[in-house]
């Protein structure tokens, strides 16, 4: 089928001279009562920052626009190139759902989930990678720069390359980078390593990632390594750091600050029915989330007569993610049966103890979470950075929020004086609920304000811009092979 676009338009003849090439497009598709189609900016950080980057350079994004088994030509929008690549029913099954999310994801999420091999997964995404390479090959300028992002796509640098040896091409691992000892596993790891060395520049949350990459590149490739940079056959050097991702860090606090968030800040309290004590999680339904150990901890905090269910409240937001991943039906199930327990032995006729809600909220909403949450928990398994952690800094307006932080998060090495847990150790994590909660004031307000330096200090631009300054000087081809 094919859609029909108003603002249809053929890419620029020249090509673009900056591209994202990404799993999604940066909008999501609308129709209207008519059945009438748009597109809407689709919301996230990421969109965010490189969007004026977009506009200033003459961009273009590459990515896959949400449907199974239909073609919807390029168009613009906002002043840049939209290139859908689609995606086959099959496809989705076994390159999406399949070899990037139940054998990549959990493989690379320190294997928190039974990762899965199979080589009809491995067969589409190849496949898949060579498509969306193609897609960004056919609308690449001459020399043009191209930003490829995340798992989904660890093959498209070295497939992109080989079409187009003119390109300066970046990739960045929005997810960990895991240990030499799990990521040998992988029947595919040579192939793999070698598509992401088929970029300039290649970016990971922490160091640690990047060393780790850097430490299977000696062993399993044939290539010299010299510190963080790689020499890649003949052809070009290939650099490995960290670039911690962040936030829009003004963005959030000037939503959080609107009248409007401020009374449905006020509504939300009310609807609770004003608990002296708010805790909070706000995650994608993901095992990698800690969920399961934060909601047995939270339970008999309660259970234990520590944390009375008349004054405390604890909300847990679980967006719906992957619900087609069998392991993410078995947490969701797994979840709703804990709460459910919890809720049905602990508390009055009243508000339950644990206000559990498995939907996604609109911004404003999360805003009005983070102002009135007393204490914030993010507490996964793994995690590659963690947004939520610093939305809630930029959002919390008073010195009193305590963010409780796990150790495993990428953002725990930025955010040092958030109180650190060990999420497996579910008596660790009790009290260090209730220190966060209980601690003096004078001890919060110094860790608050600490965090919120770090946040207001390196936001979401800061990442791209720092990305694409040391993309952009890489200086990294090889003598004779200058664009
Ligand atoms: C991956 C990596 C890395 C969540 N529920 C709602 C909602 N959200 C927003 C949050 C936040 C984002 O989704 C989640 O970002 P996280 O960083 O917490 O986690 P992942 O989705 O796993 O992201 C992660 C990230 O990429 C960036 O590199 O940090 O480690 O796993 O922005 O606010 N937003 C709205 N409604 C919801 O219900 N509007």
């Amino acid at each position: 089928m094919e859609v029909d676009v108003a603002d249809e338009v053929p890419i620029a003849e020249a090509g673009a001279t900056f591209l994202v090439v990404a799993n999604r497009l940066s909008v999501d598709r609308v129709t209207g009562p008519e059945g009438e189609v748009s597109w809407r900016t689709a919301p996230g950080g990421l969109v965010t920052a490189l969007e004026p980057v977009m506009r200033k350079r003459g961009g273009a994004w590459v990515g896959w626009h949400g449907a199974p088994d239909e073609v919807v030509e390029p168009f613009e929008h906002d002043g840049y190139e939209i290139k859908p690549v689609s995606l086959s029913a099959e496809e989705i099954e076994e390159y999406y759902e399949g070899f990037s999310n139940a054998t990549l994801w959990p493989l690379f999420h320190d294997a928190v989930a039974f990762p899965e091999f199979h080589r009809e997964w491995w067969d589409s995404y190849k496949l898949v990678n060579q498509r969306f390479a193609d897609a960004a090959a056919e609308v690449a300028a001459e020399g043009a720069t191209v930003w490829v992002q995340d798992y989904q796509l660890l093959l498209v640098p070295q497939l992109l390359r080989a079409a187009r040896p003119d390109l300066r091409i970046g990739f960045f691992l929005h997810i960990p980078f895991p240990p030499v000892e799990l990521y040998q596993q992988l029947p595919w790891r040579k192939e793999l390593l070698e598509g992401m060395l088929g970029a300039d520049l290649v970016g990971f949350q922490v160091p640690g990632g990047a060393s780790n990459f850097l430490r299977l590149v000696r062993t399993r490739t044939s290539h010299k390594v010299d510190r963080d940079r790689v020499q890649v056959g003949g052809t070009h050097v290939c650099t490995a750091k960290a670039f911690p991702i962040s936030i829009d860090t003004e963005g959030f606090r000037e939503l959080a600050e609107s009248p409007e968030v401020v009374a449905e800040a006020e509504a939300l309290l009310t609807e609770l029915g004003h608990p002296k004590v708010v805790f909070l999680g706000v995650d994608r339904l993901d095992y990698t989330k800690g969920l399961r150990q934060r909601v047995r901890a939270m339970g008999e905090l309660f259970t234990e007569g520590k944390l009375d269910p008349e004054d405390v409240v604890f909300f847990q937001v679980a967006t719906p993610s992957r619900e087609r991943v069998d392991e993410y039906r078995r947490l969701r199930d797994d979840i709703d049966l804990l709460v459910g327990r919890i809720n049905s032995e602990v508390g009055g006729v009243g508000r339950p103890p644990i206000v559990y809600r498995h939907s996604s909220f609109p911004r404003n909403t999360m805003a009005a979470l983070y102002r009135i949450a007393d204490v914030m928990l993010v507490t996964p398994l793994r995690d590659g950075m963690n947004l939520v952690a610093k939305e809630y800094i930029a959002c919390h307006p008073s010195d009193r929020g305590a963010l409780v932080l796990s150790e495993f998060a990428g953002a725990a090495r930025e955010l040092r004086q958030a109180y650190l847990v060990n999420p497996y150790d579910l008596n660790g994590m009790k009290d260090v609920f209730m220190k966060a909660l209980n601690d003096t004031p004078a001890a919060k307000g110094r860790r608050m304000r600490s965090l919120r330096k770090q946040v207001n200090e390196h936001t979401i631009n800061d990442w791209a811009d720092s990305f694409l300054a040391a993309l952009d000087s890489g200086g990294s081809r090889a003598p004779g092979n200058e664009g």
